[in-house]
């Protein structure tokens, strides 16, 4: 008989547990950010006791103090096949598809996340996970070679493959299973102070793009950051420096509203940790590397395409009149020039509900409709008080976002100009499978939450 197999979604809570456990050991700011938002988040709710009971309701509270996001950046096709594998143990699939070359980083990327509403609720852990492109790097010499040295490593403990083959053969793990493939997996995303390359290897690499040197020069994917949610990101923002630690400069995204749109992220910078390169005749050398970070984000409302597309108007037209520099001097500049642009965007439930702005999840609020009233509109069901609509959060990611927070911590001399090339066939064909489509998921928790509460007010309704 077959043991009882552990809910992959409980697979994902332990995993994600580690990994902050493990990145709190390694980077000792991540713990100092987690007490500061945790100290903000209990400041919100106890502030605010209406939309303290509004996340309760939703089920939203609990997660929040779970929630977190990672990210990874990979070196070959064979490592993302495999990284689809091992997220897919854990309830976790391929959400969009991101181009980052436009801006200047040799990646494009998926994040695997849980896709269904209940998972999500459950722990919406998330992992940003980029793709070097070899192909965007001009020096051919230097290509062949990174090449050849990530062909040549194997980022996955053997442990870790076997259970993967396993969670595939079985349909799931055991909770002895799902703790040894959890400390298997772990070490994939684990810092390794030992540097696959020389010194020299590691110069060669940094000078063509310092993402390059970060991807090839090591023996694994070391998780380059963590990143808690907090309900408040500008207080957050502005109590760092009170616990040591230096935000960057502006916060990437939309700008400080009544009703939180997509995503707000700020992050500090980069550490400075010690590596041993590959010497001659095995001695090591001493050097060190800047990869990891922490950021912080706040999350809002799930545009549809229509809102994206202002989204998209309005950040374009505020970055072409202020370009936020790296070093903070106009930080203000831009802030001011943000809020004006998006002075042009709703910004009330209602509006944005009517307008098709956003996502909502609907639910029926429990009053008793006349039989008359419960097949009208949308519209009608709100005003009539028999129809509620709460927003969906977004659970995905902004790419000129992502590029600002890839900048700030590969150091601004790291922006080069590629041209913008996006290959998502390219993508799927090396992660071995679709990425799921960015809309479609809310989309469809829209359209499914809609049904449900229409039949519910109808179940309710007067004869
Ligand atoms: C990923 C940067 C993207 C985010 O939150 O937008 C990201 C990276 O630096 O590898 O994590
Ligand atoms: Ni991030």
């Amino acid at each position: 008989m077959t043991e009882a197999m552990l809910p992959a979604d409980a697979i994902r809570t332990l995993f994600s547990r580690a990994m902050s456990a493990m990145y709190r050991t390694e980077v000792p700011a991540y713990g100092t950010l987690m007490e500061l938002v945790q100290a903000v988040n209990a400041e919100c709710l106890e502030a605010d006791p209406t939309e303290a009971r509004r996340l309760q309701d939703l089920g939203e509270l609990e997660r929040i103090s779970e929630e977190r996001h990672g990210a990874i950046r990979l070196g070959t096709a064979a490592e993302l096949a495999m990284m689809r594998r091992l997220f897919a143990v854990m309830g976790m699939y391929p959400v969009g598809y991101y181009d980052l070359s436009v801006a200047g980083v040799p990646v494009h990327s998926t994040a695997f996340r849980p896709v269904e509403e209940a998972a999500l609720a459950r722990n919406p852990f998330r992992v940003f996970t980029s793709l070097l492109r070899l192909d965007l790097i001009e020096d051919a010499e230097l290509r062949a070679e990174a090449e050849a040295i990530l062909v040549g490593r194997q980022i996955y403990t053997e442990g870790c493959r076997e259970m993967i083959a396993r969670a595939e053969a079985q349909g799931g793990l055991s909770a002895a299973e799902a703790e040894r493939f959890v400390a298997e997996a772990l070490e994939t995303f684990r810092w390794h102070g030992e540097a696959n390359v020389s010194f020299d290897m590691y110069h060669r690499l940094h000078e063509a793009h310092r993402l390059v040197a970060d991807v090839v020069a090591f023996k694994g994917p070391h998780i380059n950051h963590l990143t808690p949610r907090t309900l408040d990101i500008d207080a957050v923002q502005a109590q760092m420096p009170e616990r040591g630690i230096a935000p960057k400069a502006v916060i990437e995204g939309p700008p400080r509203r009544a009703v939180p749109i997509l995503l707000r992220q700020t992050s500090f910078k980069a550490l400075e940790e010690p590596v041993r390169f590959v010497g001659a005749k095995g001695a090591a050398v001493a050097g060190r590397h800047t990869a990891r970070f922490g950021e912080i984000e706040q999350r809002g409302l799930a545009l549809t395409p229509k809102g994206q597309a202002l989204y998209d108007r309005l950040l374009g037209e505020t970055r072409g009149r202020v370009t936020p520099r790296a070093d903070g001097s106009n930080a203000a500049e831009y802030m001011a020039a943000l809020d004006a642009s998006f002075a042009a965007f709703p910004d009330d439930l209602d509006s944005l509900r009517r307008e098709g702005l956003g996502y909502f999840r609907y639910s029926a609020t429990g009053r008793r409709a006349a039989a008359h009233e419960a097949g009208a509109e949308v519209e009608a069901l709100i005003a009539a008080g028999l129809l509620r609509a709460d927003p969906i959060v977004y659970e995905d990611f902004l790419p000129v976002s992502a590029a600002g927070i890839f900048q700030s911590n590969l150091g601004d001399a790291a922006a080069q100009a590629f041209v913008a090339n996006p290959n998502r066939a390219l993508f799927e064909a090396d992660l071995g499978a679709r990425v799921v489509e960015l809309y479609q998921c809310y989309a469809e928790a829209e359209a499914a939450s809609l049904a449900r509460a229409r039949a519910e007010i109808s179940r309710l309704s007067v004869a």
